[in-house]
């Protein structure tokens, strides 16, 4: 139906055939509710889908910085009628050395405002496929791990309930263990991970308290997460601490380093993190560390570590697990104060973005299918 010649690369060429597929009724929709709420456009503006007041994506500098401007729901009553719920989880209670993933879900969402739905090589416009929610953020409480991790579990809980799919913006990654409990009491079966991280975070205690060294610990004590259906990837270096590799070894859970990964190759390292997270489960949890990536690209982070994967490893990696069933995901450890030039939270949304994506094109997304 669309001629495309064959001298473009070829995804390039499977872009340029995708994008012709796609609708543009949800862009109508957004320019004529941006008219009605905003007023129309002075009389000097060519354009006349310009409204006089930003409302929805335009101009990418102007607006009340949501999730990718995706509507503000502050009735969490209603998350249940989205197919995609965002809700930040500004805890940073667990840091054990740079503090600052408070800020996380705001720094994720201010830089969010620079990307549209669009992915060009995915061919997939989330404006066009997926309804998405932003709730806000979970009141936690600075200082006290436990009640935060309690509130953390509420959130979630009632947003993977609600069937809409859990996007968490950490936080550092204490969260992981409130998060996972939060989906696993509402599944039957049993629930498995999938981790990107320089590090383990599998040891007991940290400091003698559950920090963000310790969430898989915690969350493979549940009754249905069982500690074989964990998989890291890009684990290594030097921050990752013996007591959690101790854990590791005695139940059992899978680790690739980002050699492992790379001298595999992306394809098989993807299949064996899959093979081992849904090894008799009914769900996975991805959870991504921003940390897992080199050092140099991520100095907005509690740990940083040189060695970590590149960003085109991480991005091909995670859109490689992003497999039809995943329950919902974090992105942690996201720490602005730290950040230069927001380009540890720009990465983060890129996760995130890739990883919808990924699941409307295979079909997970919208719930209850395309
Ligand atoms: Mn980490």
């Amino acid at each position: 139906m669309t001629h495309v010649h064959d001298r473009h690369g070829p995804e390039a060429r499977f872009a340029l055939e995708a994008e012709a597929k796609l609708p543009t009724s949800g862009l109508e929709r957004e320019q004529a509710r941006g008219l009605k709420l905003g007023l129309p456009g002075a009389a000097s503006i060519v354009d006349r889908t310009i409204p006089t007041f930003s409302r929805g994506e335009l101009p990418h500098f102007a607006g009340i910085n949501t999730f990718l401007k995706t509507p503000y729901v502050e009735d969490v009553g209603r998350c249940g009628d989205y197919d995609v719920a965002v809700l930040g989880a500004p805890h940073d209670a667990g840091t054990t050395y740079r503090s600052g993933t408070r800020f996380g879900p705001q720094g994720l969402r201010r830089i969010s405002a620079l990307y549209g739905t669009y992915s060009f090589e995915l061919g997939v416009d989330l404006r066009e496929s997926v309804s998405i929610a932003d709730l806000g953020d979970i009141f936690t409480i600075p200082g006290n791990i436990e009640k935060s991790f309690d509130q953390i579990a509420n959130g979630v809980s009632h947003v993977f309930g609600s069937g809409a799919f859990p996007v968490v913006l950490g936080g550092d990654h204490s969260i992981g263990y409130p998060t996972v409990r939060g989906v696993a009491e509402h599944l039957a079966g049993n629930l498995g991970i999938i981790h990107f991280d320089r590090h383990v975070d599998t040891q007991e205690t940290d400091l003698d308290e559950r920090m963000h060294t310790t969430p898989w610990f915690h969350a493979t004590d549940l009754p249905n997460v069982p500690a074989r259906n964990l998989v890291q990837l890009g684990i290594g270096g030097w921050q990752a601490p013996r007591p959690g590799v101790k854990v590791s070894r005695e139940r059992e859970t899978t680790i690739m380093t980002v050699t492992d990964c790379v001298e595999m190759g992306a394809e098989a390292a993807a299949e064996r993190a899959l093979e081992v997270a849904w090894d008799g489960t009914q769900a996975v949890w991805l959870s991504f560390d921003v940390d897992c990536l080199d050092a140099g690209f991520v100095p907005g982070t509690g740990w940083p570590e040189p060695g970590g994967f590149l960003p085109r490893e991480a991005l091909d990696l995670v859109r490689r697990v992003s497999e039809p069933g995943l329950a919902g995901m974090e992105v942690v450890e996201c720490s602005p104060p730290y950040d230069s030039a927001d380009i540890t939270s720009l990465i983060g949304v890129r996760v995130i973005c890739d990883v919808l994506a990924t699941l409307v094109k295979n079909g997970h997304l919208p719930k209850g299918g395309a």
